[in-house]
């Protein structure tokens, strides 16, 4: 709770800074520059690092239509892909989010750069065998985008939003090894008066709107770099594999999935506030009700899904098992009331194992079902009482949609 409090204190006063032209990385008025002179290039704080090979495709990995929906440069993964599943989404089906393209990089060429302002004893660089010398963790953590279930504030909310237009699939929870942040960080050496850090990405520049915004990066507070971040090799025993962040990415545990940076190129530690498009000019909530320079969050919400797809076909009068999984930033997830009707009767779902870092929770139901159309509704509660609304609140970029779903399923 506390830390949750002190994110909140942090990003607004972060803001303030940021309003206040105190800014390191990008100002405010590059952004009014930007969005101003649109065509213009901007000198982005350009991540030098190791070179990298651009892939053929967006994504490397192979994205067959029974596993994933492929979205642009993105692909979200299909929720039918995950019954008959463990605790973890397995490599092969787990979702990718790509700004530009999967980069190819030989580890052998890659660097850590670590500089800036909050260091003790300037710049410091990291090889891929210098990490994996370092004390090793293992967490298992979920990897979630913000803009996971945006699709339904359309299609359930009849409203406009611009972005992705992902189901609930832009999520998925893995086993992550590598080195904590704060050990990367204090083997660099912090300043004491050491306040965000930067991390960047090796992928290409993000243009759009004719617009170079730079490499992909978005700051953290220190407070949180050193709580519980990984700068992670390994996923799921495997090394990272190129679509996930091969060889290095970040992991921010409860955070969106934004801030878990692949392809790790650089850390800026700086004694002043940092920002970048991403903590600024998206990742913001904009919209009426929310003030004209957006609200900054970090954080996700509470979300739940059933292993199928919408529309799914199910067997009529007969014993079906309904299985689905609940997840939230704020806490374990208590329990998860299941509606079979469109939300007339609800039943509590049994849970399904343990729920290894609070990661999600799977549960599961039976349920009957009679021949005909069926909504299923699924209502997830976690440990700190926060409950899925009947509805999200709007914003302009249909971030954060944590609304009880209507998942259509036929009976036949
Ligand atoms: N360098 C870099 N890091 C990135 C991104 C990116 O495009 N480039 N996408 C981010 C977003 S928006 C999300 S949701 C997660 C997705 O992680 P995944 O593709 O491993 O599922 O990576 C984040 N890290
Ligand atoms: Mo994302």
């Amino acid at each position: 709770m506390d830390e949750m409090l002190d994110e909140g204190a942090y990003d607004r006063l972060r803001l303030r800074q940021w309003l206040a032209g105190e800014a390191g990385g990008f100002s405010r008025r590059d952004l009014l520059r930007l969005t101003a002179a649109v065509g213009a290039g901007l000198a982005g704080a350009a991540a030098a690092g190791a070179p990298a090979r651009a892939a053929a495709g967006p994504i490397v990995k192979p994205l067959p239509p029974e596993l994933f929906t492929v979205l642009g440069t993105n692909a979200e993964m299909r929720w039918s892909a995950m019954a008959d599943q463990g605790y973890l989404v397995p490599i092969d089906r787990f979702f990718v989010r790509n700004h530009t393209s999967t980069p190819i990089i030989d580890p052998a060429d890659w660097r850590l750069r670590i500089f800036g302002t909050g260091l003790r004893h300037g710049p410091a660089d990291l090889s891929y065998d210098d990490l994996r010398r370092l004390p090793a963790a293992t967490i298992t953590a979920a990897v979630e985008c913000a803009g996971n279930g945006r699709g339904y504030f359309t299609s359930q909310q009849g409203q406009t939003v611009s972005g992705t237009a992902w189901k609930l699939g832009a999520v998925g929870v893995a086993r992550w090894r590598g080195v904590r942040l704060s050990t990367v960080l204090r083997h660099a050496g912090l300043a004491r008066d050491a306040v965000d850090v930067l991390p960047a990405g090796l992928d290409a520049n993000f243009v759009t709107g004719g617009v170079d915004l730079g490499p992909v990066r978005r700051p953290l507070p220190l407070r949180k770099a050193l709580h519980d971040v990984l700068v992670a090799y390994e996923m799921n025993g495997e090394p990272l594999p190129a679509d996930h962040g091969h060889p290095v990415r970040l992991i921010v545990p409860h955070w969106i999935g934004i801030a878990s940076i692949k392809w790790l190129g650089s850390l800026e530690v700086s004694d002043a506030p940092l920002f970048s498009p991403w903590n600024t000019q998206f990742y913001r909530l904009f919209g009426a009700g929310f003030p004209a320079e957006g609200e900054p969050f970090d954080r996700q919400v509470i979300k739940s899904a059933f292993e199928l797809d919408q529309g799914a076909q199910v067997s009529a009068g007969r014993h079906a098992r309904l299985r689905g999984r609940s997840w939230s930033a704020g806490g374990a997830i208590r329990h998860v009331d299941v509606s079979t009707d469109g939300g007339l009767h609800w039943r509590r779902a049994r849970r399904v194992g343990g729920s290894e870092g609070a990661a999600w929770q799977r549960w599961e139901l039976d349920w009957r079902p009679a021949a005909g159309e069926h909504e299923l509704l699924a209502r997830a509660t976690d440990v700190r009482g926060n409950t899925q609304p009947d509805v999200a609140v709007h914003n302009s970029l249909g971030y954060l949609f944590d609304a009880v779903v209507r998942h259509r399923v036929v009976a036949v």
